[in-house]
């Protein structure tokens, strides 16, 4: 009979192909490297560090589903994925700022934009050289993006654009801004527009005091009478879909990004079970604390199984967007409850910043929400299997 590996258990390393190993190996080192160094003051201070987007950038970690001649690795969804939960194993706020940048901001520009719009941002997005954010959500439109308020009016040789956006990642450092709009000149139908910093009436101010996700800077975005060419639009995109066509790449990712952060937290347990005794024996040797390791391991074993499958079906281009909102939801309700028990088995030592678990479980509260809440993902798939939408 074939060895267990407690750590991997249905044997996931054994299913990826060598390059998928090796981006994996280096998305690994560099994470711990470097990121998990300063991950705990960031939080800490709530400081977000531009400098981190070119560190990514000449990795390889940014756009890796590009084509290279775009500045990306012309890489796997499956790699991709890996990279996330690389990432994320140190921090939720870390795999963000990379998922907005890959998912959200160079996928529309190479899936919806011009030539010219390909070749003007791509390469120094994937190179980290601009930072980029996404525009959907609205102060008064976030589970119901078809809700927005945002538009843009025609003027002489381009657009005006009029709105506001809410809880935007990286938008108060973002050099390029993919802005999604009802557009008076399109029948009132939503467009993308890919905006830069500077121009007039655009501003994007931080929003403090978030108590989660706290080392990715989030902002909002406002949008005053903002002037700009013809080539701002996204040509080839109109309607949801748009914005949905990038989401399911970003919620994708995030599937695999949470089962890091989730392996950090039970690892984390499972050693401090060992090495801390009470009632004269290790807490690791006692049922309960035995219980909740084997379901750790079940969840995420599991999660990281059906995250793989859906990967492997976007590298065929034969993935239903609702096998996503299935892995998405599952795989962050998982973390999130990985999370909340790790925290618990530290005991006291569970609230305090060394052991890490419950900046996880802050994070995770976070990302149990964005892109779609857990509730929003449930009722795309009760839609999906009565035929019967109950969003309204
Ligand atoms: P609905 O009628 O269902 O669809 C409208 C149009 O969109 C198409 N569509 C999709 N296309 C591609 N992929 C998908 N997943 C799609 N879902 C829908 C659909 O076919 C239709 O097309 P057409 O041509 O017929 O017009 O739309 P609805 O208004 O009823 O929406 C319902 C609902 C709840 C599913 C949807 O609005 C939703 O998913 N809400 C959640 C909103 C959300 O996820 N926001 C995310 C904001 S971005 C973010 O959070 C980034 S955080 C990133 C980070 O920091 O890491
Ligand atoms: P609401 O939609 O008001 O939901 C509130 C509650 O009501 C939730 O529990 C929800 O599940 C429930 N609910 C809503 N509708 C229904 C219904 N029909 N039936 C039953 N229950 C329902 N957005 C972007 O566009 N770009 C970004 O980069 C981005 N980054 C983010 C970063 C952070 C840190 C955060 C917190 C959010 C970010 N978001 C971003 C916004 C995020 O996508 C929204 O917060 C999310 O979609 C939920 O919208 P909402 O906050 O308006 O909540």
């Amino acid at each position: 009979l074939a060895a267990f590996d407690w750590e991997d258990p249905f044997r996931l390393t054994d299913q990826l192909e060598e390059d998928e190993r090796m981006i994996a190996v280096s998305a690994r080192a560099y994470a711990q490297e470097k990121l998990q160094p300063r991950v705990i003051k960031a939080f800490s201070d709530e400081e977000t560090d531009p400098e981190i987007f070119r560190e990514m950038g000449s990795m390889g970690l940014l756009g890796t589903t590009i084509p290279e001649e775009y500045g990306g690795l012309g890489s796997s969804y499956v790699s991709y994925g890996l990279v996330a939960r690389e990432v994320e194993r140190v921090d939720s706020g870390y795999r963000s700022m990379m998922s907005v940048q890959s998912s959200l901001v160079m996928y529309p520009i190479y899936a919806y934009g011009s030539e010219e719009q390909r070749q003007k941002y791509l390469p120094k997005l994937a190179s980290g050289e601009m930072i980029g954010c996404f525009g959907l959500t609205e102060p008064d439109a976030g589970s119901d993006p078809a809700g927005m308020k945002t538009r843009s009016e025609k003027t002489e040789g381009g657009y005006r654009l009029t709105g506001s956006k809410m809880w935007i990642s990286n938008s108060p450092i973002a050099d390029v801004f993919v802005i999604w709009a009802k557009s008076d000149a399109h029948d009132g139908k939503i467009r993308g527009f890919v905006l830069e910093k500077g121009l007039k009436g655009l501003s994007a101010p931080k929003i403090g005091g978030k108590l989660s996700l706290r080392a990715s800077i989030t902002g909002e975005i406002v949008l005053n009478g903002v002037d700009v060419g013809e080539d701002a639009l996204l040509p080839n995109i109109q309607g949801l879909k748009g914005p949905f066509g990038c989401l399911n790449r970003a919620r994708y990712g995030i599937a695999w990004g949470v089962m890091g952060a989730a392996e950090f937290c039970w690892h984390g347990a499972r050693q401090y079970g060992l090495d801390r005794q009470q009632f004269k024996r290790p807490l690791a040797q006692t049922q309960l604390f035995q219980l909740k390791l084997a379901n750790m391991q079940t969840e995420i074993a599991l999660g990281l199984q059906a995250a793989l499958r859906v990967g492997r079906l976007m590298d065929q281009a034969n993935a239903a967007p609702e096998m996503i909102s299935l892995i998405k939801r599952n795989n962050c309700g998982k973390a999130l409850e990985i999370a909340r028990h790790a925290r618990d088995m530290h005991g006291g030592n569970g609230i305090s910043e060394e052991f890490q678990v419950i900046r996880h479980m802050m994070n995770l509260e976070t990302v149990n929400t964005y892109e779609g809440t857990h509730d929003v993902h449930a009722l795309i798939l009760g839609r999906a299997q009565t035929g019967l939408q109950a969003f309204f």
